[in-house]
């Protein structure tokens, strides 16, 4: 079998993978739109964690706040409660964590409590000391594309063209967090699938993914459950699957972004996607 790689890039201080890596979800929420409630208590939140990784998950992604459509925000001290013990228990256990949040002071406690990677969907947006917070730490940064908060509907998700504009925007706000301190070679970008966008906006993100590679950045694709994928399991006229029926469709576009070049996926499901990433770099290895 040749060697031969797609390159996907690798992110300083976290661990060198030889594939697309497989990020698990903990999400420590009563509400998270495709999991919510399942792992809210800590020591549940841990297993659930530890359980991922069993299954083949390279990092464990922790977040206490939902960012479904129309979720509430919870406030500072709850996200704290619910993020730091989960963080602290598996990263005392070897595992690589990365928190899921807006918050600095939530990135900030949870990068003391061993988190490696701080992933903000709003890409330091929302909150004006989360760069300067990930800078000083010297932690490597998800920079996610972000419209704002999806109250009350999709208003903010139109484009005349969603790869350029979400390329541009990517572009800026890489340059806006450069700026605030983080080294380049600590930024991973993500399309924000599903962020102000439609389906056939994410299709056409995943259609185009080498164009956020151009970007010279690892690239996060977290498409798991997402309502996309019950839109296009539906077909045009029938139910979307609910949320937890929509893993193998998830597992699908594991395989295609690992096939393209990604350097992550970001999965509720760990098994199936982490045979899809191993499938798709023995497809690599026998070009
Ligand atoms: N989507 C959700 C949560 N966190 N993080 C990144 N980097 N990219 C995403 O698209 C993203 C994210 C949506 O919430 P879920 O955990 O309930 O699926």
């Amino acid at each position: 079998m040749s060697t031969s790689q797609v390159h996907r890039g690798h992110v300083a201080r976290l661990p060198v993978w030889d594939r697309c890596a497989v990020m698990g979800v903990v999400n420590v929420t009563p509400d998270s739109f495709s999991d919510g409630g399942r792992w809210f208590d800590t020591t549940a939140a841990v297993k659930h964690g530890l359980d991922l990784v069993a299954e083949g998950a390279d990092l464990v992604d922790v977040g206490g706040e939902s960012t479904r459509p129309g979720a509430t925000r919870v406030d500072e001290a709850e996200e704290l409660r619910r993020v730091v013990p989960v963080v602290r228990g598996l990263a005392s256990e070897g595992v690589t964590c990365s928190v899921d949040t807006m918050r600095a002071s939530v990135a900030e406690r949870a990068l003391a409590a061993g988190a490696v990677l701080v992933n903000d969907v709003s890409g330091g947006l929302a909150d004006p000391a989360m760069v300067p917070v990930v800078a000083a730490a010297g932690a490597p940064f998800v920079v996610m594309h972000w419209r704002g908060f999806l109250e009350g509907g999709n208003v903010r998700g139109v484009y005349e063209d969603v790869v350029a504009e979400v390329v541009d925007e990517l572009h800026a706000r890489v340059a806006a967090v450069v700026e605030g301190g983080i080294a380049p070679d600590h930024i991973v970008v993500d399309p924000g699938l599903g962020f102000s966008k439609d389906a056939g906006h994410d299709l056409a993100l995943l259609a185009h993914l080498d164009r956020l590679r151009a970007l010279g950045h690892p690239v996060l694709v977290a498409a798991s459950r997402k309502r996309f994928l019950g839109h296009v399991l539906a077909g045009d006229q029938g139910a979307p699957p609910p949320a937890r029926e929509r893993d193998a469709a998830t597992a699908a576009v594991s395989a295609i972004a690992a096939h393209t070049g990604a350097w992550a996926v970001r999965v509720h499901e760990v098994r199936a996607t982490a045979d899809a990433v191993r499938v798709a770099r023995a497809v690599e290895g026998a070009r």
